[in-house]
């Protein structure tokens, strides 16, 4: 099964909740989530293959599955399973791990940008991702707990690359039994959109989807894998 699209057209906000994916509004950079040093983020060391294993405040209800933790890729993704540490250029999506991957190319900070994330219950934050979802799902009932926020701001690719940066967030909400995924582009956030692939020589262009990781439940955001990700921004 496969998920469902309730809006055709595609824009800038993605929510997710189980099986059903809906687009709202475009957000600007100031209508991402609040991120960086300044709000205690954490943040993942410099470099072009990194990742940070997160344990989450309480069960995230995940397609399928209870998560209890994830991992952050630098390489533009949020696994639930076994880290995958390097960049695998033949890797498509779907490839069937759970996982949300609003960018997923090969990332390298080593000279520009930040990988952020932080698990939070401010309530702003809350009511911020609770006006979200209601656009794309307004009959729906539920109270948001807590929030885990990962955002990766002004992030090159290999190797080292920085003439052109790339920003997007990826925000899990969780309402108890309740779970949505928010995946935000902010407008002019996607500058690259392929790099070159450091085995074949060839150039690899960036994925973004969602995977169940089972079932064949996976989702593929429109574009993706071909030059029109870039997009994605506006
Ligand atoms: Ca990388």
């Amino acid at each position: 099964m496969q998920f469902k699209t309730a809006y055709n057209v595609f824009k800038i906000v993605l929510v997710v909740i189980l099986v059903e994916i809906s687009v709202v509004n475009c957000v600007s950079e100031e209508e991402l989530f609040a991120f960086g040093e300044d709000v205690d983020d954490n943040y993942m060391a410099s470099g072009d293959e990194t990742f940070a294993e997160v344990d989450l405040p309480s069960i995230f209800y995940y397609l399928d599955d209870e998560q209890e933790s994830l991992v952050v890729h630098s390489n533009g993704f949020v696994s639930f399973a076994a880290p995958i540490p390097g960049f695998r250029e033949d890797l498509k999506i779907p490839f069937y791990h759970p996982y949300i991957a609003p960018f997923y190319a090969d990332v390298d900070t080593t000279v520009s940008g930040r990988v952020y994330h932080r698990k939070t219950r401010d309530a702003n934050l809350l009511e911020k991702a609770t006006t979200y979802i209601r656009k794309a799902f307004p009959y729906h009932q539920f109270q948001l707990e807590w929030l885990f926020i990962a955002t990766w701001s002004g992030v090159g690719h290999y190797k080292g690359a920085s003439d052109q940066v790339n920003t997007f967030q990826t925000v899990l909400a969780s309402g108890g039994e309740k779970s949505y995924v928010l995946i935000l582009y902010p407008t002019a956030g996607i500058s690259w959109f392929q790099m070159e692939g450091r085995h074949s020589g060839e150039m690899v262009l960036a994925q973004a989807g969602l995977d169940a990781g089972s079932n064949n439940q996976y989702y593929l955001l429109p574009g993706q894998g071909t030059p029109d990700i870039r997009y994605l921004d506006r």
